[in-house]
Formats: structure tokens, C-alpha cells, sequence
């Protein structure tokens, strides 16, 4: 062998054993991958006829509706209507549920639903109810999770964009919202928009819940007029205030994008809420004249009402003093989010390169030593050094929102790099960063804004999915995106679209909910005042042009299912009784030409579908749900006369 081959031999055996140990790697790492998609698929398969671990409540944004999932499988289990109304078992058309739709503006038919909040106990989601904002007209909802059925729906007067909406208190002592668009409040409603800051103003609600979940508004703050835009309350050592965002603080009334974005810094807005509530007892509150409905399901007939209120109670901060501080923080923050401590306020400021992290602590040693840097409305703005407890450096472009796990990390979520950040909340280092597909708004841990985070799943939900799924025309779903944050590594296991857009979410073990879910309603109990609560009490009764059929539903047939004397002109109202007494036997109810939907009555329930007969002639009805194996026998007709006709009201079955 010469010198040269040896050379050669010696250049090219460590290149072979390269080329060679390339070879094994790409082998391994695809052998890893294979195996780490096994293990993603165990880490989110649920087995057929498996419950999930979690009940996921995903707000469904512009649907107006509110979304329920299984966590982990990602499993799609059913939509609660709340905001909108909904043809699949028809809530908003019936005359039982028509009411929850009402307003000081008249009935309306959708919302912009953003915020689901789980009620708490002690800082810990307890599983009574879900509560839900409406952005547009603002609103509150409460949603009974014994019967995913939303019960409450009340209005918040002086308020336009109720998106700092809906958090509750530790104990659900309060659930709160904060208009986003300031506007005029109080008499003076007509003036120029660029008046806006001499006459546009915000307000906080304090809304006190009652031990039965009933809702109404205790107090308001009037502050400034800013766009406030997130909250949370405090926890722990911080609980008794709650905590808002800013933007334009600037007071711009015109391309926002450009005017509200000046200023260096805006506020977290500190609010001592129990204070507030004192002073509210002692007596220190003005009373102004509103016009707001709360509409609520009576618990006794299972049928909604509205009531109209007409005033509330206003703590105004340029007169009273001593319950809100204004903590300065860069760039238009979004969200804002209280760790499970309750000492560290994180304030995403969306245009800036770092997150500022408050501390609660700190702000009330600045408080204390009046380390002040001017004031609005004669409250104190704080330091901003005074306050701060770090900043979270880098985190990624366009911060928008928080969650914590309970085991010492935050989870931010980045809209414009289109990833999640794990940080330490001891140090504020960014231990771990995760792509997501693709701009992710709010992401959700279980319990992840409250005082007792289970810390096992993250889900992120992102506004545009893109290539994520089948495409569906010009139109999309989001997607959801579900993490396994049990490790040091965030490991995305599962990927689903929602419905609509989801911007926040909650979940909470199934066990908490599960076992207390109705199965039906009882016969008995039921006080409906048209309810028919056997056969032999059916019946049609005209009342002038009013035609009152009582009706019942039982497998496999409606009683009577045959209906005489109707006329053209006529208002005929349905009111079905569900005879059945037992779990999963709906029957529906639509009929040629109503102008509105069917209804979906649970077994032991009445709902009442109104019907306006405007042609002569033979219209059947039939049940909607495939109830039985004689299904498509449950059907019946009504025999519609001309107006002046002498057939007279007749009905029966089998005659
Ligand atoms: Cu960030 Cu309305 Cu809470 Cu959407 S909001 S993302
Ligand atoms: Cu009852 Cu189908």
C-alpha cells in the first residue's frame, strides 16, 4: 500500500464511518418519530365508549354559542346555545326560551360570546356553572353544568364591548365585566365622537351572584374612558382586587391602530373591589337611572322571563377615592393574568419585545409609600419600576395571553411567531418554546387562571388553520391545539378544528360535572301550566284567535294527532309534553311552514312551539328525533279552514 492510498484510506474511512453514522441517525430518528407519534396517539386516545378526562367549555366566539369537548380525545360532545339562537333543539324559537334573547334594545338573535369562567370555591373551579360575556350587546350569561342549559343572561348597562368579561372571585362572590369601548354615560347620550375625552367614560360591574346562582348588578366603577380589554381577579394575598388591561390610553376616536398606539406605556388598572363593595354598603354609592333586563329561567315552570331594572349604584373615581391604581405597563397589553399566589399580575403587551410581570406585594409597599407617578382623576398612577417584578425577556412576537400549570411555569401565548412559551415564574426564563398552527389567541390549562391549576394538558387555540385540516371553500374552522405539559417539554398530542372561533376556553375533571348531569326531568315536578301530563289530559281549547293545543309525546306517538278548526289568522301554539321517564328519549316537533324551528323536548319537559297558519289546507307534523323503531309513524296532521269557516276545534287520536 503507497503512501498515497493509505492517505486516501485515511481521509475516506472517517467519511464512510460519517456518512454511515448519518445513515443510522436519520434511521433512529425516524424510527423516533414513529414511536413518539405512538406515543402521542396513546397520549390523546380515548377508546371507543371511554369517557375523556376533562370537560372542555371553548367559547364559540361569533356563533354565539359555547362549545363542550372531551379532553383529552378532542372529541366534539355538544354546544350549549346561549347568545344565539339554535335550530337543533330550539332554544331562542320556542316560547320557553325566547325571553333569554331579550334586551334593553329589543330581542336579538346573536352574540359575540369570548370568555367562558367555571365558578369557583375557594379559588378552585367547583363545577356549578360556567359563566360567558357577550361581546356586542353586553351581556353575562350563566350556564347550569347540571343541565348544560344556560339559566341567566343579565345586561350591563353604561357599558359598549363587555370584553373584559366575564371573571369571577374566589368564592364567586362577584363575577365582573368591563366595557371595552368607552362611551358617554348618563344623561348626556348625543354628542359629537370627538368629544370623546370630555364625555367618554368606562364602567366596571360587579355583578353579585346568589348562593342559587341568581345574578344581579351590585355596583359600577366609573373610570376613565379607555379600551379595556382583559381581567382576572386576585387570588390568595391579592384576592379582594381584580385587575384590568388598558388601551388607548390615549383616547383616540379614530383609526385606533394608529392613534392608540403612541404612547409608551398604558395601565393595568387596579381595582380594590372590596373595598368598593363597603363603601357600597355604607352607603357611599350615587344611584343612576339605567334601563338593563335580566332574563331567567323560572326553576318552577321551566320558563324564561325578562325583568327590566332600572337603576344602578356608581362609585365614581373622581369623587371617591382610594379603590383603583394605575399600574403603567408598555403597549397596549391584552391579556392579563394572576398567578395561582395571586402576586404576579402578567399584563401581555402585544406591541412591546418583553412581558412585564407586576407584583402585587410590590404595588402595595408602593401604595404604602406613595411612590407615585402623577395621577388620573386624582387616583395615583404607581412607578413602574416600583411595581414591576421582572420581565419575561424575548418571549416572541405579539404576547397575548397567560396561563399557569401550579407547578412554578406560565404558558404565553405568541400571536405574530406563532408559538407557546413555557416560562419559570421564580426567574421569568423561557425554559421551553412550541410552534403552534398558526396564530394562537387564548390558550387554556384545567383550572390554569385560577388558585389551583391541573397542570396535565395545555390546549391552544389559533386563528388560522390554513393546511391544518380538508379544506372547506373560502371558509375555516380554527383549530385547537392540545399539549401534554406534564413533561419539561411541551408535546403537542392532538389537533382538532372548533366551531367558530374560540378564543378563551375552560375545563374541569369530568368527575366534578358528571355526576351531577339531569338524566331527565321529572313528570311530577313538572309545573309548566300547559303541560299535559297524561293522555287523557290533552286537549285544544280556542281562546279568540289564540288556539292552545296541549299535546303530549310518547313513543310512538303524539296525542291528538289529529287537529280540527284551526283557521288562516289563527295563533296556534303547540305545547308539547315529553311523557317518557327515562334518559335519552327526546322527541322533536316541526310542522310544514312554521317560520321558526322544531322544538327537541327532554323526557318530562314542555316547550311550546307558536304557529302561524297562513294557508288553507292539510299540514302534518311529525317528530324530528328518531325516537324508536316507529319513529316515522310519530306523525299527525292539522286541518287549517279559511278564516270565517264554521269547522268547528276537534282533535283526537284513533276516532
Ligand atoms: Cu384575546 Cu376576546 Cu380574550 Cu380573542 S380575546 S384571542
Ligand atoms: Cu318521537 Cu321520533
Amino acid at each position: 500500500m503507497n503512501s498515497l492510498t493509505k492517505n486516501i484510506k485515511r481521509i475516506l474511512l472517517p467519511l464512510l464511518g460519517l456518512f454511515v453514522a448519518v445513515g443510522l441517525t436519520s434511521c433512529q430518528s425516524s424510527d423516533e418519530s414513529s414511536s413518539t407519534y405512538k406515543n402521542i396517539a396513546e397520549k390523546s386516545f380515548v377508546a371507543p365508549g371511554e369517557y375523556d378526562e376533562y370537560y372542555g367549555f371553548l367559547s364559540g366566539g361569533y356563533s354565539g354559542q359555547l362549545s363542550v369537548y372531551g379532553i383529552p380525545s378532542g372529541r366534539h360532545l355538544y354546544t350549549i346555545p346561549v347568545f344565539s339562537e339554535e335550530p337543533t333543539n330550539g332554544y331562542g324559537y320556542s316560547e320557553e326560551t325566547k325571553a333569554m334573547l331579550n334586551t334593553s334594545y329589543g330581542r336579538i338573535p346573536w352574540g359575540d360570546l369570548h370568555h367562558p369562567e367555571l365558578s369557583q370555591t375557594d379559588g378552585k373551579p367547583d363545577g356549578r356553572w360556567v359563566f360567558v360575556n357577550e361581546n356586542n350587546t353586553p351581556r353575562i350569561a350563566r350556564i347550569d353544568l347540571k343541565t348544560f342549559r344556560t339559566d341567566e343572561i343579565i345586561e350591563l348597562p353604561n357599558t359598549s364591548g363587555n370584553h373584559a368579561s366575564p371573571f369571577v372571585t374566589a368564592n364567586t362572590e362577584y363575577v365582573f365585566g368591563h366595557t371595552r369601548f368607552a362611551g358617554p354615560i348618563g344623561d348626556k347620550q348625543d354628542v359629537p365622537i370627538d368629544s370623546y375625552s370630555e364625555n367618554f367614560k368606562g364602567a366596571l360591574s360587579f355583578i353579585k351572584v346568589e348562593d342559587d346562582g341568581a345574578m344581579d348588578i351590585d355596583f359600577q366603577i366609573l373610570v376613565p374612558g379607555y379600551d379595556y380589554d382583559l381581567s382576572r381577579a386576585g387570588k390568595k394575598a391579592s384576592s379582594g382586587w381584580a385587575f384590568f388591561s388598558t388601551y388607548n390610553t390615549e383616547e383616540a376616536n379614530t383609526l385606533l391602530e394608529i392613534n392608540a398606539s403612541k404612547k409608551d406605556k398604558d395601565y393595568v388598572l387596579a381595582v380594590n373591589w372590596e373595598k368598593a363593595a363597603e363603601m357600597v354598603q355604607q352607603g357611599k354609592a350615587e344611584t343612576m337611572e339605567v334601563e338593563y333586563l335580566r332574563n331567567y329561567v323560572d326553576p318552577e315552570t321551566g320558563i324564561a322571563k325578562s325583568e327590566t331594572k332600572k337603576s344602578v349604584r356608581i362609585l365614581d373615581t373622581k369623587k371617591v377615592k382610594g379603590l383603583v391604581y394605575y399600574i403603567p405597563t408598555p403597549k397596549s397589553p391584552h391579556g392579563l393574568n394572576v398567578s395561582p399566589d395571586g402576586e404576579l399580575i402578567v399584563a401581555s403587551s402585544k406591541l412591546d419585545a418583553n412581558v412585564p410581570v407586576h407584583s402585587f406585594n410590590k404595588m402595595i409597599q408602593a401604595i404604602e409609600n406613595e411612590e407615585f407617578d402623577g395621577e388620573i382623576w386624582g387616583n395615583p398612577v404607581l412607578k413602574y419600576e416600583s411595581v414591576l417584578a421582572g420581565r419575561v425577556e424575548n418571549p416572541g412576537l405579539g404576547p397575548l395571553h397567560t396561563e399557569f400549570d401550579g407547578n412554578g411555569y406560565a404558558y404565553t401565548t405568541n400571536f405574530i411567531s406563532s408559538n407557546v412559551i413555557k416560562w419559570k415564574l421564580d426567574d421569568f426564563s423561557v425554559t421551553d418554546t412550541a410552534d403552534v398552527y398558526y396564530a394562537p389567541g387564548h390558550l387554556m390549562i384545567p383550572g390554569g387562571d385560577s388558585g389551583q391549576p391541573w397542570g396535565k394538558y395545555m390546549l391552544v387555540m389559533n386563528k388560522i388553520t390554513k393546511d391544518r385540516y380538508l379544506p372547506t371553500g373560502p371558509e375555516l374552522f380554527h383549530s385547537a391545539q392540545l399539549f401534554d405539559i406534564s413533561g419539561e417539554k411541551m408535546e403537542l398530542i392532538n389537533d382538532f378544528p372548533t366551531e367558530a372561533e374560540p378564543h378563551y376556553a375552560q375545563a374541569i375533571p369530568a368527575d366534578m360535572v358528571k355526576e351531577n348531569q339531569v338524566r331527565f326531568f321529572k313528570l311530577e315536578d313538572n309545573k309548566h301550566p300547559y303541560a299535559a301530563k297524561s293522555e287523557s289530559a290533552t286537549k285544544v281549547e280556542r281562546d279568540g284567535s289564540d288556539v292552545h293545543v296541549y299535546m303530549t309525546a310518547i313513543r310512538s306517538h303524539f296525542a291528538p294527532d289529529n287537529i280540527e278548526g284551526v283557521k288562516t289568522g289563527d295563533t296556534v301554539y303547540f305545547h308539547i309534553t315529553n311523557l317518557e321517564q327515562s334518559w335519552d328519549v327526546p322527541h322533536g316537533f316541526g310542522i310544514k311552514g312554521a317560520n321558526n324551528a322544531e322544538l327537541l323536548i327532554m323526557p318530562g319537559e314542555t316547550l311550546t312551539l307558536k304557529w302561524q297558519p297562513k294557508k288553507v289546507g292539510i299540514f302534518p307534523f311529525y317528530c324530528t328525533d328518531f325516537c324508536s323503531a316507529l319513529h316515522q309513524e310519530m306523525q299527525g296532521y292539522v286541518r287549517v279552514s279559511p278564516q270565517g269557516s264554521d269547522v268547528p276545534i276537534s282533535f283526537g287520536t284513533g276516532t
